[in-house]
């Protein structure tokens, strides 16, 4: 493995493929199975380092695409690097820019060298290839940095998921030729949409490689939640169990339970901060619209069990008022006390993976 990095399995569950560990990285340790919180500009959106900290979160996500548009990786270099330049001084990840380009960019094209888009910001053409990728997120600076990839949509037809699968791999190996930091460590993405024959061929390929960790992209697409869980009980055990595994883009209880069970360490989603964007809390499991009229005289904290900065100083009430008044503070306690829920159920999973529980008091999560 890279310089500085190592995954430890410290426990296995006997009924499910569940595991507990530690991922090592130049920048402290990641306790897995973890939801990381996604910070794509360079910050976690109305949430300061110190606040973030307190959330439990370890390790977080930023974006190659948004951030080579907007300030540009040379400003963050000229900052320090991307920890220093935003004051998070933990295990970051930064995704590798292609899903970003797909998903929020018009008049993208794709060949076998790259990507051309339109910059969203001042309309000029922007090529982006799996060397321009990892030269963009070496720059930047991130402990894990991901390999470039094409996601294809959901649906797609198996000729086009398969070109997409195919190319993928050959841009990893451009990916793994062009990397040069021995401290940032470059994890590959299994594709291969719905096609759980693709995902096998596409999952034993990759772990050949012997990369130090591994992504399973392309689901989460709007793909229907049995065929999302398929896809990940057939692909995550086909990964080396002894490098860490990484699902992207997916963090509802669910989901992320059934993907434990089936392996998964790592976790990463928008929901938390962007519900709480919209005025939604996430209690025990359910969403609740803080700018419902039930809340205005509920002097009860969000979630009573809840040790968040959020539950333990302020009322349902008060975040109500904030909400409907749309004042930023109200955005900034809903998003500490979703990402502080979204952890605590990944650690409260490894607690229980530690002590042989999972898949007992889990069971509700996983059929
Ligand atoms: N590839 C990359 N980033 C991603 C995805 C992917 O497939 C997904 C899939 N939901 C989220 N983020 N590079
Ligand atoms: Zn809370």
């Amino acid at each position: 493995m890279s310089q500085n990095f190592s995954f430890q399995s410290l426990a296995q569950c006997s009924q499910t493929k569940a595991r507990a560990g530690v991922f090592m990285t130049p920048h402290g340790s990641v306790e897995t199975p973890r939801f990381m919180p996604v910070g794509t500009l360079a910050n976690v959106k109305t949430v300061t380092p110190e606040q973030l900290m307190s959330t439990g979160a370890q390790m977080i996500l930023s974006n190659t695409y948004h951030l080579h548009l907007q300030p540009g990786e040379r400003i963050v270099a000229g900052g320090g690097g991307l920890h220093k330049f935003m004051g998070w001084n933990g295990p970051m990840l930064t995704d590798s820019g292609g899903f970003q380009v797909f998903s929020l960019s018009e008049m993208r094209k794709i060949s076998e060298d790259g990507v051309t888009f339109r910059s969203p910001h001042d309309g000029q053409i922007i090529h982006l290839t799996p060397e321009r990728s990892i030269e963009i997120q070496n720059t930047l600076g991130a402990d894990v940095i991901m390999a470039f990839d094409e996601c294809p949509p959901y649906p797609a037809t198996r000729e086009d998921v398969q070109a997409a699968t195919q190319r993928t791999y050959r841009w990893l190996e451009r990916c793994i030729s062009f990397h040069q930091r021995s401290d940032q460590a470059l994890f590959g993405i299994v594709q291969g949409g719905v096609y759980l024959d693709l995902r096998v061929q596409a999952a034993e390929a990759l772990a050949e490689l012997d990369l130090p960790g591994y992504a399973i992209g392309g689901v989460s697409v709007g793909e229907p939640p049995e065929l999302m869980a398929d896809i990940v009980r057939t692909t995550a055990p086909l990964l080396p169990p002894e490098k860490p595994r990484y699902l992207m883009g997916v963090g509802t209880y669910r989901e992320m339970a059934i993907a434990i069970a089936s392996g998964v360490d790592l976790f990463d989603c928008v929901i938390p901060t962007r519900w709480a964007r919209h005025g939604t809390a996430i209690v025990q499991g359910e969403r609740w619209n803080l700018k419902n009229a039930k809340f205005r005289e509920d002097y009860a904290p969000l979630d009573e069990t809840c040790s968040c900065y959020a539950c333990q100083n302020f009322s349902r009430a008060y975040i109500s008022h904030l909400v409907r008044s749309q004042e930023i503070l109200g955005y900034t306690l809903l998003s500490i006390h979703n990402i502080t829920e979204l952890i605590r159920f990944t650690q409260k999973i490894r607690e229980a993976i530690l002590s042989d529980r999972f898949a007992r008091e889990f069971a509700q999560w996983l059929n």
